[in-house]
């Protein structure tokens, strides 16, 4: 009898439920309308756009839109393996160890923007940790201090992205924030949020701590087309 071929997925990552979708999206849309508002997010963050863009309205929905994702369809994840159909090392092991199916809880810390992406910050469990295989040190730049970054820091919801950006920017830009707040980089601009504070680490990087962390519900799976 035909038992069919294991099929190592593009990701695996853990999958926001349906109402835990709806929930951040709503927090997604409530931050880019506040953003809007604020002149000095505007400035800092439009001087960075592209020439051709400076003159469009700045509506962030649209610049920073989810359109492209996931085939069109609603869904947030964090990655915790780009496995790429199991053309990455030890894919094959990774799947059997990982225990798909199982659901967690994972708790966002901070929401995340740069002139290319919108992210939310993901803060890993003990048990979560040890499913997320990324190699951070891989991200750092070659130039300036090395900065080893902790394990995990690279977890993160791609929320919105810049036109002709890809999601995989997010987690770079993430980094990429983290090395300059590690580095004792102060904030250029400190803006009072609903949500935290939101600090400018310049070039249009900006982060909010999140005064209330925000728990979602998750399933661990992998994504296949
Ligand atoms: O937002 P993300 O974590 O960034 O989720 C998407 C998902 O896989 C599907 O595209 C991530 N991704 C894409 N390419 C890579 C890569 N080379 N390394 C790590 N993650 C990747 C992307």
């Amino acid at each position: 009898t035909e038992v069919g071929l294991p099929v190592i997925a593009l990701f695996y990552g853990w999958f926001l439920t349906k109402k835990s979708v709806d929930c951040l999206l709503e927090y997604y849309k409530s931050f880019l309308e506040d953003l809007q508002k604020r002149p000095l997010f505007l400035e800092e963050t439009i001087s960075t756009f592209t020439p051709g863009d400076q003159k469009l309205p700045p509506i962030l929905d649209i610049y920073f839109s989810r359109s492209k994702f996931s085939g069109g369809r609603n869904l947030l994840h964090c990655t915790a393996n780009f496995t790429d159909y199991g053309q990455t090392p030890g894919a094959a092991n990774y799947v059997k160890s990982s225990g798909l199916g199982r659901a967690f809880k994972l708790q966002l810390t901070a929401l995340f923007v740069t002139p290319r992406t919108v992210g939310a910050r993901v803060k890993l469990s003990r048990a979560q940790l040890p499913l997320f295989n990324f190699d951070e040190s891989v991200s750092e730049p070659t130039t300036g201090d090395p900065v080893t970054p902790d394990p995990g820091s690279r977890a993160h919801v791609t929320l919105g992205c810049a036109p002709n950006v890809e999601p995989v920017q997010t987690g770079l830009d993430l980094m990429d924030i983290l090395r300059s707040i590690e580095g004792d980089e102060k904030p250029s601009i400190t803006l009072n949020m609903d949500l935290g504070k939101l600090c400018c680490y310049g070039k249009g990087r900006w982060m909010l701590d999140l005064t209330k962390p925000i728990p979602v519900n998750s399933l661990f799976s992998g994504f296949y087309a």
